[in-house]
Parts: structure tokens; C-alpha cells; sequence
């Protein structure tokens, strides 16, 4: 499974290009730009499945950090301000990772 059979290669890219800057990641901006904000429940699990990396049912903060990574392979890593920010927003439960009906909300946030 590729993310690129979900979102396109085009929206990729610009969404990646536009948090290139150190520090300048916004995952609102970054959704919307990849196209994922307008997926399907479906769709939002496949991507889901490939950023759960290890495949234990929740994505955690070192597969946060790598998050633009598994979009492009060429993209930056996510500092850990950025990745704590967005694991912040998203995790309602407070159990430190993001489940997928977190992730779900957070992208339709
Ligand atoms: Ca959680």
C-alpha cells in the first residue's frame, strides 16, 4: 500500500513544500493541502495504516516525528515540538499515542 493511492503525488508535494521550513510544520495546512481533509473513512484508514508503522494500532510519538517521511521519503523529520503540538491536539484520550478515531477528528478538526 502506497499513500500515493490514496492522496496525489501533486498535492504531496506542495503540502510537503510548504512546511519545509525548520519549525514551520502546520498539520491543519498540511492535511488540507495533501487533499486528505476531503477522504473518505476509508481512505483515512489506509493512510492511517501506513503512518502506524509498527502496526500497533496507534500511531506514537517517534512515528510522529518521521510522520512527513511516510508521505515522501525525501521529507524533513518533524522536531519534537512539532510532533508533541500535533500529538497534542489529537490526543483526547491522554494516552500519549493517537488512535484512529483521533486521527479521524484531528484531520477533520
Ligand atoms: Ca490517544
Amino acid at each position: 500500500m502506497k499513500i500515493t493511492e490514496v492522496l496525489g503525488a501533486g498535492d504531496i508535494n506542495s503540502a510537503i513544500s510548504e512546511c519545509k521550513a525548520p519549525e514551520s510544520f502546520d498539520f491543519k495546512k498540511f492535511f488540507e493541502t495533501c487533499g486528505l481533509t476531503k477522504k473518505s473513512a476509508d481512505d483515512l484508514r489506509k493512510v492511517f495504516l501506513i503512518l502506524d508503522q509498527d502496526g500497533s494500532g496507534c500511531i506514537d510519538k517517534t512515528e510522529l516525528k518521521l510522520f512527513l517521511q511516510y508521505f515522501s521519503t525525501n521529507a524533513r523529520v518533524l522536531s519534537d515540538n512539532e510532533a508533541q503540538s500535533m500529538l497534542s491536539a489529537a490526543d483526547s484520550d491522554g494516552d500519549g499515542k493517537i488512535g484512529f478515531e483521533e486521527f479521524q477528528r484531528l484531520v477533520r478538526s
